[in-house]
């Protein structure tokens, strides 16, 4: 088999830090390039190589493929949820012309593999709230759920069209203590263990009854490993795939909390993200990923909030 050289662009970021960790841990420290627009994350530092790069660059993010003989990329650069609707243009610009810039140069330079995450963020209204299936109504109300779904047909295509391997899923909120959450409608789930440990209280800016599809860190980095280390003929779907972990709401979550700091308390106070989350199904059916590659996930509430308050 042939050595693999990949690049993590983003990788400063809430996915990114774990990722490039968990990647360097099989391919080799030196054989993974971290690289993002702000420093480097400090978790990263002294772990491998990094470099300062902005995806937009597409002839400077073309250099670094050439001169460090990369023949993967895993793109994480994106412009999120929340942050999206403060500045739907910069969001479209960036979710878009990242993916283009990614995918072309893959094509130009036969690269092995791309890894781009889509969102639960493609459902929208129209989609069916519990369950929601593989293939169903998608009409996304946000630019960053616009840009996610037409991001998803580019990989199609890509894949159809050039042959280029780019694999992708359907992230849920993704719940994690390394890194930050980036602007998203879920990061509520990732402050209130923050707030529940500081303050021993937290104002949610969801309302109580909010159910959403989440996941935790540890779950997401191995369902990307493995869809990444599935033989191709495996792989059905080249848009993007469904994946579930658990769905919870605010109160939910709180009452979980509550068993470890009893002190605890949640008021709510709903902002401009309550329609984003109120747009997005409750559950997401992932059966295809299930059959396709084998996911299953490790996590439910309970495991997710008793790590979380272990490790924060
Ligand atoms: P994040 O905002 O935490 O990290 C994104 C990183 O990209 C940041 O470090 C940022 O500095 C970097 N970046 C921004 N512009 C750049 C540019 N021009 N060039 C290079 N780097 C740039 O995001 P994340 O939560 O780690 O998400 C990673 C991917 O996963 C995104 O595509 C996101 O849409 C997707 N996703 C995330 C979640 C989640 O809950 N975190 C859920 C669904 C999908
Ligand atoms: C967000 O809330 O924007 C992200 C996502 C579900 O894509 N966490």
């Amino acid at each position: 088999m042939a050595k693999e050289k990949i690049l993590v662009i983003g990788a400063s970021g809430q996915i990114g830090v774990e990722l490039t960790l968990a990647l360097r841990k099989i391919y080799g420290d030196a054989n993974v390039v971290a690289s993002d627009l702000r420093e480097e994350n400090i978790l990263l530092k002294g772990t491998g190589p990094y470099v300062s790069l902005d995806v937009m660059n597409k002839e400077m993010l073309h250099v670094q493929v050439i001169r460090q003989n990369i023949t993967q990329i895993y793109l994480l650069a994106a412009i999120l949820s929340a942050t999206g609707e403060k500045n739907p243009n910069l969001a479209w610009s960036l979710n878009m012309q990242s993916l283009l810039n990614v995918l072309d140069i893959a094509r130009e330079e036969k690269l092995s593999k791309v890894y781009w995450p889509s969102s639960i963020a493609v459902f929208g209204p129209t989609s069916p709230k519990q369950n929601c299936p593989q293939q169903t109504i998608i009409e996304p109300s946000t630019v960053y759920g616009i840009s996610k779904y037409a991001g998803e047909f580019w990989c199609n295509y890509f894949h159809n069209r050039y042959g280029v391997d780019v694999r992708s899923m359907r992230y849920p909120g993704l719940i994690s203590y390394k890194s930050e959450p980036g602007g998203g409608t879920t990061d509520y789930a990732v402050e209130i263990f923050y707030k529940a440990k500081q303050d021993k209280k937290y104002e949610c800016f969801l309302r109580e009854d909010t159910y959403l599809p989440m996941m935790y860190m540890n779950d997401a980095i191995r369902a990307t490993i493995e869809l990444m280390e599935a033989d191709a003929k495996s792989i059905s779907v080249r848009t993007s795939y469904n994946l579930s972990g658990m769905s919870f709401s605010p109160k939910e979550i709180a009452a979980e909390i509550k068993k470890h700091i009893p002190e605890f308390s949640i008021s709510y106070k709903p902002d401009y993200r309550q329609p984003i989350a109120d747009s997005w199904p409750q559950s997401i059916d992932d059966s295809v990923a299930r059959k396709d590659w084998g996911w299953k996930e490790a996590y439910d509430l309970e495991l997710m909030v008793t790590d979380m308050l272990q490790n924060i």
